[in-house]
């Protein structure tokens, strides 16, 4: 039994119209005593006009659209109503739900109720707070896609292949006398567990893009004082933000702004100029640069086109060496002294449109990484990680000529990886696979 749950749709504010949720076995017992039609003989979706009473008290006059279940998105018997931007109102109408039988919904809870009743898998149940979230259209695009359930159709193939060498192996250890079927052998292991990998690893990588595209990348402006960092910030983000000054040392503390590149959030950090110093205060504002570089996911190392470059701009160089980086040689409206093949820009001129197209270039985003629905969060690319590590156990104890039941227990953790992406239960029953499969009861 599922108790009826109520809550504000919209946000707590004075507005035109607000929408107040309601969904369970018996929303419509509970509302229907609030109502002035009772929709207890409801059978189809239905939009009624009336008011919402308490007793012979009036409260509002409302739309209410009822969703007789499973048609709805719960799954359950819903109700939406659609009453006037009151947070009088509002409260009113959420009590007079209490008194009549309702709890207040938790976080998320009619999503969870539509996961719960099959409407939609986890992948979808996570893009429904992707597409609220979204910055871009992008991004929200991408996540629409994945509500659509488009990403769940590139798991699900996994998860059959998988399931597919696994009930081989399992046909093969408990049906050992039948001939008619195929041979769970090191090659047939190799074989899947390269296919299956490949087509992980292109989720894993489209689902890093799609990563990026969702939550934006953070990006470190770093280099010694003075080599035009604050500029360049100011140049990215199009206003003057961080102070600029021609006295090395001027930023301290560090100083942030958004950029969306072509649909794509860039979160810039304009750090202070990394240098031995003395100053107390400079010296904080240098171990919070150096703390930034570690978490950034790209750093754009400055460097001044118009000077040699000395040891403080080697140490900045040998510090991000193994890091996603891009150099560039600022200052080249001045006389160049940098005679290399790099990067030049005048953060000056706003001349920066070379680091721009780098920027995009390194983030190795084409024009399908915007259409390609992609699993995109922590926890989806973490579990499609934790499959391919175990395929490649399965893999390699394969190789070292293991018994087939042996190199199976790593196959069913890659399966359970799969499943839980999916939300579906971490119980593995291969038996109904095996027999919707192979012919094995003749
Ligand atoms: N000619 C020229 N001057 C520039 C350019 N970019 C910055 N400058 C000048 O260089 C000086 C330092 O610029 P900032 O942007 O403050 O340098 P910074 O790297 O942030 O310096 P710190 O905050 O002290 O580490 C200022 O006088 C800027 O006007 C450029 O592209 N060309
Ligand atoms: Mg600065």
């Amino acid at each position: 039994m599922f108790e009826t749950i109520v809550a504000l749709a919209t946000p707590p504010l004075k507005s035109a119209l607000a929408i107040i949720r309601l969904s369970g076995d018996d929303c419509f017992d509970v509302v229907s005593p609030m109502f002035n039609k009772d929709l207890r003989e409801i059978t189809e979706k239905t939009i009624l006009y009336g008011a919402i009473v308490d007793g012979d008290e009036k409260i509002d006059q409302v739309v209410l659209l009822a969703y007789k279940g499973p048609r709805s998105f719960t799954g359950e018997d819903s109700v939406e109503i659609i009453c006037h931007g009151s947070m009088l109102i509002v409260n009113q109408i959420i009590s007079l739900a209490i008194k009549h039988g309702a709890r207040l919904a938790t976080h998320g809870e009619f999503s969870s109720r539509a996961f719960f009743h099959n409407k939609i898998d986890l992948i979808q149940a996570e893009s429904i707070n992707d597409v609220i979230n979204a910055t871009t259209q992008e991004s929200k695009k991408l996540s629409l896609l994945s509500l659509d359930g488009e990403v769940t159709k590139m798991v699900t193939p996994i998860r059959s292949k998988i399931a597919d060498i696994l009930s081989l192996i399992e046909v093969n250890i408990d049906f050992p006398e039948y001939e008619d079927i195929e041979i769970a052998n090191k090659e047939k292991v190799l074989e899947y567990v390269d296919l299956i990998n490949d087509k992980i690893n292109r989720l894993i990588s489209n689902g890093q893009k799609a990563k990026i595209i969702k939550d934006g990348i953070r990006v470190a402006i770093v280099g010694k004082p003075n080599v035009g960092k604050s500029s360049l910030l100011n140049a990215l983000i199009g206003e003057d933000k961080a102070i600029v000054t021609d006295i090395a040392g001027t930023t301290r503390d560090i100083v942030e702004g958004d950029i969306n590149l072509k649909g794509v959030v860039l979160h810039l950090l304009d750090t202070a100029g990394i240098r031995d110093s003395k100053d107390f205060v400079e010296s904080i504002g240098i171990d919070k640069a150096k703390e930034s570089i570690k978490k950034a996911e790209l750093v754009i190392v400055v460097l001044d086109a118009s000077k040699t470059l000395d040891a403080e701009d080697d140490a900045i160089l040998r510090i991000t060496e193994d890091l996603n980086r891009i150099i560039v040689y600022n200052k080249s409206d001045k006389k160049i002294i940098q005679e290399v093949n790099g990067l030049f820009i005048s953060a000056l001129k706003k001349d920066i449109s070379p680091l721009v197209d780098e920027i995009y270039r390194t983030l190795g985003l084409d024009d399908q990484a915007f259409k390609t629905p992609a699993l995109n969060n922590a926890r989806q690319i973490g579990l499609l990680e934790r499959a391919k590590e175990s395929l490649l156990i399965a893999k390699e104890d394969a190789l070292n000529d293991l018994p087939i039941d042996l190199v199976a227990v790593s196959i069913r953790d890659a399966y359970e990886a799969i499943l839980e992406i999916l939300g579906e239960v971490n119980q593995i029953d291969i038996s109904k696979e095996i027999f919707a499969r192979f012919c094995v009861g003749k």
